[in-house]
């Protein structure tokens, strides 16, 4: 496979931020498993240690993959919990872009902002994705204005909420200038106009977009301060040249339990995420002359692997039938 259909991506989030439900829409969505897998009830394909489905929350980081539009996706669903975040930080190491869960209730929260910083530490450029959009007490506007101000970045909606709380119904999409409005949960939406009283709010916003896209690119923002119009492609690549160098933080929004608003963050995944050659080079050891050597990413380069995370299947060797055994004996190290 091309190195330029591969995506590394994790979700990093505050614990309950929703980045578990938002991983099993994501694998729903591209149709990788037939039946979402919900955290409440335990049938989630990445929270499937006993413990994990126990306390209803992500211990360990789990990896999952679909293809989207010919796109590879390895998915990382990682813990929020201040108890586990050595493992979402030994992770990001390994990501080439992440999603920024935030609860579109609760805001920033002391998480948000750790992971934030651990994400950038490492290089990960970022997409933010405001979930929970049908709660109660959801507020777009207030979680966006708590992005900017306790993260201290340059905020750019790509997609706007059409409905508020239980009669939020779908999105604006920023790029498309056009309405996505869902019916029932199974992700299925129609293409319509923007309604009539969002028209003034979406053509503000993306102004900004347009004008923050031309900020990433010298070549775009001499021409956008001439006065000229960007055309869709050069958008497009101002976007993706502003994601990769963190210059901004593209925001979507939508609801992982009610199915909005994710294939707009799928195809932003596939468009924007860089693939794992924007990292020119890695530093490892040679196993065999013991030496520190740098390798370019890249199909022609030597094979180096880099073990971040190991496991103890208590299954493994066993005979398919035991499998199925309701009480397995436990994991032989420690996780
Ligand atoms: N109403 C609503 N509930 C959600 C949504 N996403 C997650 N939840 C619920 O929020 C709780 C925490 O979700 P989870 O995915 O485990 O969060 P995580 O700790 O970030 O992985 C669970 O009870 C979910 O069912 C959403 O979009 N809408
Ligand atoms: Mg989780």
């Amino acid at each position: 496979m091309d190195i330029q259909q591969i995506r590394n991506v994790g979700i990093i989030a505050h614990g309950g931020a929703g980045k578990t439900t938002l991983a099993e829409a994501l694998l729903f969505n591209a149709k990788a498993v037939d039946r979402m897998g919900k955290v409440d009830d335990g049938s989630s394909n990445f929270d499937y240690d006993p413990e994990e489905i126990r306390r209803k929350i992500t211990i360990s980081t789990s990896f999952h993959h679909y293809n989207w539009n010919k796109v590879e996706v390895t998915l990382a669903d990682t813990p929020g919990y201040i108890n586990f975040e050595a493992d979402t930080r030994a992770c990001l190491r390994l990501l080439d872009g992440a999603i920024l869960v935030v609860n579109a209730v609760s805001g920033v929260e002391v998480q948000t902002e750790k992971m934030w910083n651990f994400a950038r530490a490492a290089d990960v450029p970022m997409i933010a994705f405001i979930s929970k959009m049908d709660r109660e007490r959801a507020d777009f506007a207030k979680a966006i204005d708590e992005i900017a101000e306790i993260l201290k970045v340059n905020v750019v909606p790509v997609l706007l909420p059409i409905g508020r709380e239980t009669q939020f119904s779908g999105v604006v999409d920023l790029f498309r200038m056009k309405a996505l409005v869902y019916k029932g949960d199974a992700g299925e939406f129609a293409i319509q106009d923007i309604p009539a009283d969002m028209a003034a709010d979406a053509a503000k916003a993306r102004e900004k977009l347009i004008e923050s896209c031309a900020e990433a690119d010298d070549a775009l923002i001499e021409k956008f301060l001439e006065g000229a119009e960007l055309s869709e492609e050069e958008i497009r690549s101002g976007f993706r040249a502003g994601v990769r160098a963190m210059k901004f933080l593209p925001v979507l929004c939508g609801s992982a339990a009610r199915n909005i608003g994710i294939q707009p963050l799928m195809d932003l995944v596939n468009f924007a995420m860089p693939d794992p050659s924007y990292r020119a080079e890695v530093t490892g050891t040679n196993p065999k002359t013991k030496a520190e050597e740098k390798r370019a990413i890249s199909e022609k380069a030597p094979f180096s692997a880099q073990v971040f995370k190991t496991l103890a299947d208590p299954y493994a060797g066993s005979s398919p039938s035991s499998r199925c055994s309701p009480e397995p004996s436990p994991p032989t190290c420690p996780r």
